[in-house]
């Protein structure tokens, strides 16, 4: 069973920004793909199990960004 969770990350502005944000997320639990819009600022994450709000909010912070919602 997949699920996919979309996010929204504030501040990436370059295609370093994505990769950062890419590498974080997919050290994640159960997490078998990650997909950036850079222009939107979207994130699509597809996971086995359903994810772990604050290991995402940490992922992102790593990254140097922040979640939007
Ligand atoms: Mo992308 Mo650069 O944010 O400092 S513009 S990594």
């Amino acid at each position: 069973m997949s699920t996919e969770t979309t996010l929204g990350v504030v501040g990436m502005s370059c295609e370093h920004c994505v990769n950062a944000v890419t590498e974080e997320l997919s050290r994640l639990d159960g997490v078998n793909d990650v997909v950036v819009d850079l222009a939107s600022g979207r994130v699509a994450v597809t996971s086995d199990a359903p994810l772990d709000d604050r290991a995402v909010a940490a992922a992102i912070d790593e990254a140097g960004f922040e979640l939007a919602t």
